[in-house]
């Protein structure tokens, strides 16, 4: 039969009001007049949801028709916050949107806010693959997203006497109106247990993996709509569930809690997202999210292929699987082995089909942070792919002593197994051989790379590393986060940025212009009047929006150095104090990021910063001109505020050692200046911004190597600087932590002893270079023409660029 399409739907504003109550009522059951603003946000969610329907269906249409290559995104994290406000401004929806509810009585911004900030990652990572996401809709690439729908994600985090509490976070509590479950797109995923060979006279034998235990992963759909509504595509998240719900001959033996034992330990498997983010979690229950999601996410992938097409030759032509960091790594291995053990390919042939699929993209050269599975536990959970990994192995190691150019060192630096100590499996190495692309994510970062951690792997795969700089959306980073510049620059310069952030650059000849600039800083103004009022309500702290805001959000770690700003907070207030006379700029330091719950020295930061702000905000004789704010449970929405109230943006990681950043792009696309070291993508924004219009200041990579190596000594440093032996004895000795005055003791006889973040090293330039910034303040049109060329020249950072990229030079696609 002939089966009609849905008609077109309208976007007149009264036609959306009468779909919202009819959503209110059929859907929700709730008359208008007793619905609640949730129940209002629900409905108003299923009727934007319904025209992204009509575009999602056109758009997978398309790639089965057109026979396109699908762009496959594998990733632990998705951090994609809220979606509403992202979906109907996409769509060209936002004003009828507002009209309607407003006809209504519903205030939008009111139930926005309600929405749950989905928060399936802990950072930099995670929000990327959600800014990749939507910039493959945008571009229009055929893309999925493949990752775990977990219950909980990551912790929300409450302060107490400015200690970090982890409470659960649980977005799905009250059900997800974006979801939808897909029943016929259910994998049986197996651990454990043992493998058969049997003979197979004509060729290879075949092993047969019987698993011990097996659980389903159940698919959840959203849509991902790119700008303009121009493709939508599906980020499909995995769900653990039990084969069978209940034991029932447990139950009826009396054995109730016994009965649902299987079922629990199924759903644990998704329940929760690993909090950590620059060490692994090497826990078992984390190689089973990793297998268990890129499993299910190969057997979908190789479904649909064969729907298509009549064998997996034409995979890499067809299919191009991204590996967003090691976490997916497993997926070398159980690509291998679907090929080989279930569809019958032989090994050679499907290594071949396997490395021209993959691709893996490296986030970190932290080497505490490189994943690596001890063998025990691997060849237990997996005894496949153990094996897989073993024939891997000396398929390449034999390639290296071919070559005859290898040591034995580098050889065992090559191997996918590390034998020193206790034997494991290293991801990166497996993630390396089995691709035929390594990307880093900064010029910097892919440098370092090559010299680091895979110098010897670079060594016989000369043509696998490549760089592809990250990107953020100019869609939610400038026009949802930023309203009020988005209208000032499409009244200055029109609206063909909307459709491509390069198209930013005309703003530059408004630098210096009076008139602008006036506007510029209104829009700041009330943007840092907003994030005021944030933290009025919130916190109880009163801020005043014309200090500058000099803002520092982000993971708290040793090397993202939020230290070195709170000790630098400590040397100015001494100063302050000190020189009472001089003609201090009026600042408000706020800081805001999560600590990793077993990471002892991230925490005990946050406490030193909460400590530090409690007396310098207290302390009458700073006279209002510095203060110390940390914002608790830094989020998507949170970041959405903070960005674009900022002055100062602080991107002062240790030299080397962040692999790109990109906090610094969207403060930067927001009008704020940049503090920072020469470090990821830092680099490469001075050369687009221009060096007058950043201040960098620091040792650089390679002086951190040298200095490393050539014994730093942090004391004579130390010594040598007033300014810091006083702030550094000052936190040491307790003047903030009355209640324990050795609290900070170890943590800054970390910095004498070794300082291997080079807080030391770095802090007189730092100091200066915050002297420098004051100086600047003092001239607001100097400043201003600053903020106005990073939000003009910020436009390559468009992670539309970085997608682009991705797609011609790696994926082939789009
Ligand atoms: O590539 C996205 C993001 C980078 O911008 C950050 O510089 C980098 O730290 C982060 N990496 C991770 C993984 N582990 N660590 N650390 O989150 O990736």
């Amino acid at each position: 039969p002939t089966i009609p399409s849905p008609a077109p739907r309208s976007s007149k504003p009264e036609i959306l009001a009468e779909e919202i109550i009819e959503r209110l009522t059929y859907r929700i059951g709730k008359d208008a007049k007793v619905a609640k603003p949730h129940d209002w946000l629900t409905a108003t969610i299923l009727v934007i949801r319904d025209r992204i329907i009509d575009k999602w269906m056109e758009s997978t249409r398309k790639v089965y028709a057109t026979g396109d290559k699908r762009v496959y995104y594998l990733s632990l994290e998705f951090l994609i916050g809220r979606l509403m406000r992202d979906a109907v401004s996409n769509l060209g929806l936002m004003e009828q949107v507002r009209d309607a509810l407003a006809s209504l009585g519903v205030d939008v911004s009111v139930i926005a806010g309600l929405e749950p900030d989905a928060a399936l990652g802990n950072g930099g990572l995670g929000r990327l693959a959600a800014c990749f996401m939507e910039s493959m809709a945008t571009v229009d690439v055929p893309a999925y997203g493949y990752g775990i729908r977990y219950v909980h994600g990551l912790f929300r985090q409450q302060l107490a006497d400015g200690w970090q509490v982890e409470l659960p976070e649980s977005w799905l509590a009250h059900g997800n109106p974006w979801e939808f479950e897909r029943r016929e797109s259910a994998y049986e995923i197996g651990f454990g247990g043992t493998v058969d060979v049997v003979n197979n006279p004509e060729g290879e034998p075949r092993y047969v993996w019987k698993p011990a235990e097996r659980v389903i992963a159940a698919a959840f759909d959203t849509p991902v709509v790119g700008w303009r509504g121009r493709r939508v595509n599906t980020l499909r998240l995995w769900s653990a569930q039990p084969i069978d719900p209940i034991l029932l001959d447990a139950f009826n033996a009396g054995d109730h809690i016994g009965a649902l034992r299987e079922s629990n330990k199924a759903e644990s498997l998704t329940r929760v997202l690993y909090p950590a983010d620059a060490t692994p979690a090497g826990q078992e229950l984390r190689l089973r999210q990793e297998f268990f999601f890129s499993s299910a996410s190969l057997q979908d992938i190789l479904r649909r292929h064969l729907q298509q097409y009549d064998d997996f030759t034409s995979l890499p032509d067809k299919v191009a699987i991204q590996l967003n960091d090691t976490h997916p790594a497993v997926s070398i291995a159980e690509l291998m082995r679907l090929l080989c053990d279930v569809h019958g390919l032989d090994f050679d042939q499907a290594w071949d089909i396997t490395r021209g699929t993959i691709g893996y993209t490296n986030h970190t050269l932290l080497p505490e942070a490189l994943e690596s599975w001890p063998i025990p536990l691997f060849e237990r959970l997996l005894p496949r792919h153990m094996q897989i990994i073993y024939a891997i192995n000396a398929k390449v190691l034999l390639e290296a002593r071919k070559t005859k150019t290898f040591s034995e060192t580098e050889i065992r630096s090559i191997s996918l197994i590390e034998e020193s100590g206790e034997r494991r499996v290293r991801m990166g190495n497996l993630a390396f051989v089995g691709a035929h692309s390594i990307n880093g994510v900064s010029a910097l970062h892919t440098d370092l790379m090559k010299v680091t951690v895979f110098a010897d792997l670079h060594k016989l795969y000369p043509d696998r590393i490549n760089n592809k700089t990250n990107g953020i959306t100019p869609r939610r980073w400038l026009q949802q986060c930023n309203p009020g510049l988005t209208s000032l620059i499409r009244e200055t310069i029109g609206d063909d940025f909307l459709d491509d952030a390069e198209k930013l650059k005309p703003l530059d000849k408004f630098a210096n212009d009076a008139g602008f600039q006036e506007k510029f800083a209104a829009v700041k103004r009330a943007n840092k009047v907003a994030l005021s009022n944030l933290v009025a309500s919130r916190m109880g702290i009163k801020l005043d929006p014309s200090a500058m805001f000099d803002i520092q959000i982000k993971r708290i770690h040793e090397y993202k150095r939020q230290l070195l700003n709170v000790i630098e907070a400590v040397a100015l207030y001494d100063q302050i104090r000190s020189h009472p006379e001089l003609d201090w700029v009026p600042r408000v330091k706020l800081f805001a990021g999560k600590a990793a719950p077993s990471y002892h020295n991230a925490k005990l930061i946050i406490k030193l910063i909460n400590d530090v702000a409690r007396t310098i905000n207290n302390d009458p004789a700073v006279r209002g001109l510095l203060k110390v704010v940390f914002v608790p449970n830094y989020n998507v929405s949170l970041a959405e505020v903070m960005v674009p109230a900022a002055d100062l943006s602080e991107q002062i990681s240790t030299a080397g050692m962040e692999a790109s950043g990109t906090g610094n792009m969207k403060f930067a696309l927001n009008g704020a200046l940049t503090i920072g070291t020469l470090d990821g993508a830092n680099v490469e924004m001075r050369d687009h911004v221009g060096e007058d219009n950043i201040i960098i200041f620091g040792l650089r990579a390679d002086e951190v190597a040298a200095a490393r190596g050539d014994g730093h000594n942090p004391r004579a440093i130390i010594e040598a600087s007033r300014e810091l032996s006083q702030a550094l004895s000052a936190i040491s000795s307790g003047v903030f932590s009355h209640d324990d005055r050795n609290r900070y003791a170890a943590l800054i006889e970390g910095i004498y002893a070794h300082d291997w973040f080079m807080v030391a090293a770095d802090f007189d330039a730092y100091a200066q270079a915050q002297r420098d910034v004051d100086q600047l303040w003092t001239d607001p049109s100097a400043w201003n023409a600053k903020a106005v060329c990073n939000t003009a020249r910020m436009g390559w950072f468009s992670s539309d660029r970085t997608i682009r990229q991705y797609a011609k030079e790696i994926w082939r696609a789009g």
